[in-house]
């Protein structure tokens, strides 16, 4: 008995709000997919953050469909939870995972925690903010009081654990049960593949570059999913590298050099197949910012598929991008300050915002951010009504929930 694991596919994403990074995560989802059926195994789980927000768009709906439907005609099913990304922290809401349901993908969710894949007990729960961390620990003592009776038994979460996560987990590595054989996590982007239980916890981590902080991770282990074999008494995990479409290009260059370095970065970037992301510092700078980086563009932007350059003064200590950006425009500079918070839906309320705000449509505004509010933090309210962890109450809601 094999299996697949993988997570964080955030399908949909359009980074630095460019469509070719969006089309850069399908592409690489569905390599993963082929490589997926090339590897035999009996079924597949995914760990959460399917998709970038709780409404993806057509295309990265579409994209999943293709890839479920292939999986579906090679006979593996695949198992799923919701991660932060495709859930919506409110009363009676449902993730996009619940859509596919009747093309057969096994939803795992509050109301249906549990699965038996021939005598493997699957169990999991989707994703719990720390401020329901008490109703997570409840229901994860429910799910390894059901594991005592199994031989096999894997958790499926999407959760930061503060021994892999430094700030922001919601669990505590002793908070987790240690009667199960693998631990299929999501959430942390980084591949992380550690002895826990009575067998093994991985985090394949996300399959596509997310963010840039994720590039050191990405030049160490590759981006990718694991397949585990799961026939012996411990489980033998196998890391399978994807490569992703495009580089990630990260050169410091010298002010005083700056003919021959742009040169040097030229002839490393001009034959790659598609354009790269080039992170470029220049050191030792005078003064002329703007006049540099439209030496950068001039030389560099037909090859590239985005210049993020940051600039240090000669004898200062590093300054940030600043007005020289602006020529950006203000919704690509927007999106680009906004990457570190790694929210498509920021990114969106940011950029509206600025549409409405700069025609002085205030009420229109003040709508939009009621809505935001509404989807993303109304649960905090409702905090006393989730916490009674009651099925929704719309009936047609928890029928859907219900449904296999
Ligand atoms: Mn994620």
């Amino acid at each position: 008995m094999k299996f697949a694991h993988l997570a964080d596919t955030h399908l949909g994403y359009r980074q630095y709000g460019l469509f070719e990074r969006e089309k850069d995560f399908y592409e690489v989802f569905e390599k993963v997919i082929d490589k997926i059926i090339e590897e035999n195994v009996d079924f597949v789980i995914h760990s959460g953050d399917l998709f970038e927000t709780a409404r993806p768009s057509p295309m990265a709906l579409l994209t999943f469909q293709k890839g479920l439907l292939k999986l579906k005609g090679a006979g593996i099913p695949m198992y799923a939870i919701a991660g932060n990304h495709d859930s919506v922290m409110r009363k009676g809401s449902i993730p996009p995972q619940v859509i596919f349901k009747k093309l057969g993908l096994k939803v795992i969710s509050t109301i249906n925690p549990t699965y038996m894949h021939g005598d493997i007990f699957i169990a999991g729960l989707p994703y719990y903010p720390a401020s329901h961390g008490k109703a997570l620990k409840s229901k994860l003592a429910e799910l390894s009081q059901k594991a005592t009776n199994h031989d096999k038994a894997i958790l499926v979460l999407h959760q930061g654990i503060d021994k892999y996560f430094g700030y922001n987990y919601e669990l505590e590595i002793g908070e987790i049960p240690d009667n199960f054989d693998y631990y299929a996590l999501g959430h942390i982007h980084k591949y992380v593949n550690d002895k826990f239980g009575r067998g093994r916890l991985v985090y394949p981590g996300s399959s596509e570059v997310w963010k840039t902080s994720e590039l050191q991770d990405y030049h160490e282990n590759g981006k990718g999913f694991v397949v585990v074999d799961f026939e012996g008494s411990k489980p033998i995990v196998k890391r399978v590298k994807i490569d992703i479409p495009r580089e990630f290009i990260k050169k410091t260059i010298d002010y005083s050099n700056l003919e021959k370095d742009i040169s040097s970065i030229k002839d490393t970037i001009k034959d790659f197949d598609k354009k790269p992301i080039l992170n470029l510092t220049i050191n030792n700078v005078e003064s002329d910012t703007k006049g540099i980086y439209d030496i950068i563009k001039e030389e560099l932007g037909d090859l590239a598929l985005m210049i993020r350059p940051s600039f240090n003064l000669a004898g200062e200590e590093p300054i940030d991008v600043g007005e020289l950006t602006a020529k950006l425009g203000p919704e690509k500079l927007l999106i680009m300050q906004l990457e570190g918070y790694g929210n498509s839906d920021v990114d969106i309320l940011a950029t509206d915002l600025y549409k409405l705000l700069s025609k002085d449509k205030f009420d229109e505004a003040r709508e939009i951010i009621a809505q935001f509010y509404d989807e993303h933090y109304a649960s905090v309210a409702e905090d006393v009504e989730f916490k009674t962890e009651e099925p929704p109450e719309n009936e047609d809601v928890q029928k859907t929930l219900k449904e296999d």
